[in-house]
């Protein structure tokens, strides 16, 4: 049987990416995404190598997410494969001047979008059973803090913690669940982190050699085609480029 996947945010960057490695395996897939030119794009395209199967949705509306996965063919009963990655940063203003919309479409979109498509596509994971994978797309900044990082790096530590709980719930159903949780990455993410800035855009990947969306989609690739017996918890990655940057001390008492 055609194994099948589900990516929620496939407009852009790794969704994209990911839709057409596993595009190029002969997965059948279901993409998501706001900007409806640019999946139906993509849908036509890939639609000429397997089955797709796309949906213009904002992750964010519980309502339309329960519809629109209610509504899907009864083919797509089974899957043996859920990529949460839709997400995304809004600004890097130090905490008390940044924008509190800004933090509210943060937890919005990377936490309560991430819970509906896991609890709604849940069933059919299980249905699946064994092989079957939750993709998370975590961040470095779940794990680590950095100035302006505040919401979007808590975001993405409950990714990480959410991810590991899940695992426990899951336990006997053979669902395995796994966070990718990656540093810089080239994507349009700097685009709309800094409200379209292309010279700060530039300045974020200039001279750091980057990873890659299609070198995070055959990271997500390889992870859930592991043997049914394995399951990759977490697997942190980063440009040889970046490292840590030690702790900062503020010395105006002295
Ligand atoms: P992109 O901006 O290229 O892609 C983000 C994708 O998410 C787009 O397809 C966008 O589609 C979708 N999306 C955003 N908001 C919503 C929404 N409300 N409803 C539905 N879809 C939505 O960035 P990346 O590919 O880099 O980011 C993908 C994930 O990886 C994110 O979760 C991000 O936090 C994470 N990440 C990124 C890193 C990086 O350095 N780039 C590093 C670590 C993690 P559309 O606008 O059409 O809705
Ligand atoms: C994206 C990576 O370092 O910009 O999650 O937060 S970082």
């Amino acid at each position: 049987m055609t194994s099948t996947v589900f990516i929620t945010g496939a407009t852009s960057g790794f969704g994209e990416a990911c839709a057409r490695r596993f595009a190029q395996a002969g997965w059948s897939l279901v993409l998501t995404g706001r900007r409806q030119e640019r999946l139906e794009a993509l849908c036509a395209e890939l639609s000429q190598h397997t089955e797709v199967h796309g949906l213009v949705l904002d992750v964010r509306d519980r309502k339309a997410m329960e519809a629109a996965i209610e509504g899907l063919p009864p083919r797509f009963a089974k899957l043996r494969g859920l990529i949460n990655n839709a997400g995304l940063a809004l600004g890097a203003d130090p905490a008390p001047t940044c924008d509190l919309d800004d933090w509210e479409t943060m937890v919005d979109t990377n936490i309560k979008g991430l819970m509906y498509s896991t609890r709604l596509l849940l069933p059919r994971l299980i249905a699946h059973g064994r092989g079957a994978t939750i993709l998370n797309v975590g961040s470095v900044a779940g794990n680590y803090p950095y100035p302006g990082s505040h919401v979007y790096g808590g975001t993405k530590a409950f990714v990480g913690q959410f991810s590991r709980s899940l695992r426990c719930d899951l336990q006997g159903t053979g669902v395995r669940v796994s966070n990718i949780e990656p540093g810089l990455c080239e994507s349009e993410f700097s685009l709309v982190r800094f409200a379209g800035d292309q010279a700060r855009y530039d300045a974020t990947y200039a001279g750091a050699e980057p990873i890659q969306p299609q070198d995070i989609a055959e990271t997500i690739f390889w992870i859930l085609n592991q043997p049914a017996h394995i399951n990759i918890n977490s697997l942190e990655l980063m440009p040889v480029s970046q490292a840590w940057a030690g702790f900062s001390i503020d010395r105006s008492k002295a």
